[in-house]
């Protein structure tokens, strides 16, 4: 996303931005103050994200790269013959890779991304290394409905959506999310889903806030994304990274906290901050292979097969749906 004025310029549409603006002005003006977390990954955000992945601290990336490749043949059964596999939130499709070498079976590839520029570039890799795939990119904010390409209309489909993303939802926004998923893939459709599990706090804790204080710039840079393509004058030096697991809610809470009492403006507007006061910028939900079980058949899907690494840190749960 750029800015409006350079939008302007070129004539191209704004209306994303205003989405952004929108619902930008809507969390700073409420209280709590609050962000969504799906606006992290400018191009900025998306480099300190894959930054995180390699962390010594943030272990799901590791752990479900590990669980895809010890069971890919096992995963790859459970998607039918001519299917088309379409991923929620595609990113670099590292991970639908190592399923894509293991399903040939498999016969269109539909990641669905709001980064068009990291789809197109895949989408390329992708159709050089995979000729007799057809690879088709969607961009669209996956959370919202949308339509499959005609070309899969046909076939049967599987979905993935990997990396616990769905952790970025409320419980009841994971139900409505996964009853959403249900209706784009269809009746009978498998749904290979990456859930992160709960455990040990001081683990949680220090995975969303490593020594080398990556997640903290991370949290950071949406406001420094808020400066650009807004307007803002967010002081970086004057807000600083929290992270904890709240284990009430079995989850891992963000904020970014103002370290004084101060005003910051953003699109022509005072935004005012009590010293301590927090913007909530993401919730990271862990879940036991119970409690998942539990809201994936709330949602109309059957647990068909559950996988973890070796230390029982992550979890890729198989699901059928039955509405
Ligand atoms: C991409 C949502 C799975 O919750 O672990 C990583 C995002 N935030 N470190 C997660 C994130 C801080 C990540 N998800």
């Amino acid at each position: 996303m750029v800015n409006v004025q350079a939008r302007l310029a070129r004539h191209e549409p704004t209306v994303a931005v205003t989405q952004f603006a929108r619902d930008v002005m809507a969390g700073l003006t409420a209280r709590p103050k609050h962000l969504s977390p799906k606006y992290f990954y400018d191009a900025a955000g998306a480099k300190l994200f894959e930054q995180i992945t390699a962390l010594p601290e943030y272990y799901p990336t590791r752990c479900e790269l590990a669980i895809l490749s010890e069971n890919a043949a096992a995963i790859a059964r459970l998607v039918p013959e001519r299917a088309a596999l379409i991923e929620f939130g595609s990113g670099s499709s590292k991970k639908a890779r190592i399923l894509l070498a293991a399903a040939p079976q498999v016969a269109a590839y539909v990641p669905v991304d709001i980064s068009k520029e990291m789809l197109n570039d895949e989408a390329v890799e992708l159709r050089r290394d995979h000729p007799r795939l057809t690879v088709l990119p969607l961009e669209t904010d996956f959370t919202e409905p949308f339509q499959l390409p005609a070309e899969v209309a046909a076939m049967p489909r599987a979905g993935f959506f990997p990396g616990s993303t769905i952790g970025n939802f409320e419980p009841h926004e994971a139900c409505s999310f996964l009853r959403h998923a249900g209706r784009i893939l269809g009746r009978g459709a498998t749904l290979i889903i990456g859930v992160d599990l709960v455990k040990d706090a001081k683990i949680l804790n220090a995975a969303y806030d490593d020594a080398a204080g990556v997640t903290a710039k991370f949290n950071l840079n949406l406001l420094t994304r808020i400066n650009r393509e807004l307007g803002g004058n967010f002081d970086l030096e004057s807000f600083s990274h929290a992270a904890f697991y709240n284990s009430e809610r079995h989850r891992i809470e963000m904020h970014l906290v103002s370290k004084q009492r101060q005003k910051v403006e953003v699109a022509g507007r005072a935004i005012e901050f009590r010293a301590g006061e927090t913007i909530h910028t993401e919730n990271s939900y862990k879940y036991t292979l119970e409690t998942f079980g539990a809201l994936a058949r709330g949602s109309g899907w059957a647990p068909v097969a559950v996988w973890t690494d070796a230390g029982g840190n992550f979890s890729i749960h198989a699901l059928v749906n039955e509405l």
